[in-house]
């Protein structure tokens, strides 16, 4: 279980509650935080104490808060015609946040605020990817040191519908490098973005995606299960663990999402 935090103990967005997070963040890749209900402004608040808020590009993002540029609505339903969509899948597979940016401007903490939580389903998976590189071996370790995956923009699975045109013009990398092994202040990680090449390891061998994440996701206890409560906000650093929508929604399920980089 991860750490988890009681807003009710300040009420506000003081330099206490802000630092717990960050301490938290240093140890662990998630925090909880319950009985919170901010609105956009103080999401946005908090957001930009923990780091640089990112303005995605419109079309890299279901939908904007309205008025809000750094926050996305992370919703089954669309806003004004109320009707929830039954193919909503985004975010639908096991990935980290931020994979399309350049080394270092990776290192991304996204905020996820239960706004409507749906009967049934909708649950958030995590993988803690910094304790899976702890739990390897000496020799594993040593078989991926080094070792690059290339992510291109347009095959990241939420952006495969926006046409090559569109991509290309907008002002992000398109196509960059990540060690597989992460080194940041303090720990050491696995990243696993998906790349559709296969790529080698230091002994030569070659992995597909799919293959590789069986080998260095294979212990049960790496992952956890979200299940949303009103009043929630979980905040993670994408270099320390992998997330996943997983779906089975019944309902209407409303989340507000916020990303910011650590510099
Ligand atoms: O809807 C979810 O549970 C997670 C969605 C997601 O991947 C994200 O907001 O980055
Ligand atoms: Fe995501």
């Amino acid at each position: 279980m991860f750490p988890s935090i009681d807003y009710s103990k300040y009420k506000t967005i003081s330099e206490e509650f802000v630092t717990e997070i960050k301490n938290h963040l240093m140890e662990q890749p998630i925090v909880i935080l319950n009985n919170i209900d901010l609105d956009e402004k103080e999401f946005l608040e908090l957001t930009t104490k923990l780091g640089l808020p990112i303005n995605l590009p419109d079309l890299l993002v279901p939908a904007k808060v309205p008025g809000f540029p750094e926050l996305a609505r992370v919703a089954n339903f669309n806003q004004q015609q109320g009707s929830v969509d039954l193919k909503y899948a985004f975010g639908n597979y096991w990935h980290h946040d931020g994979n399309f940016w350049l080394p270092g401007e990776n290192r991304i903490i996204n905020l996820l605020h239960s706004k409507i939580v749906p009967s049934k389903g909708g649950n958030t998976g995590f993988i803690n990817t910094r304790r899976a590189f702890e739990k390897l071996d000496k020799a594993t370790k040593e078989q991926f040191e080094g070792v690059k995956a290339r992510v291109d923009l347009k095959n990241i699975e939420d952006f495969r519908n926006v046409p090559d045109s569109i991509v290309n013009q907008l002002e992000l990398p398109i196509s960059v490098q990540h060690q597989v092994i992460q080194q940041h202040a303090g720990f050491k990680a696995l990243y696993l973005p998906y790349y559709s090449d296969a790529i080698k390891d230091t002994s030569g061998k070659e992995w597909k995606h799919q293959e590789l994440f069986d080998y260095l996701f294979a212990d049960p206890d790496l992952f956890y299960t979200h299940c949303w409560s009103e009043n929630q906000i979980l905040v993670w650093d994408n270099t320390q663990c992998m997330h996943k929508a997983m779906g089975g929604i019944q309902g209407k399920r409303l989340l507000w999402r916020s990303q910011a980089r650590l510099i």
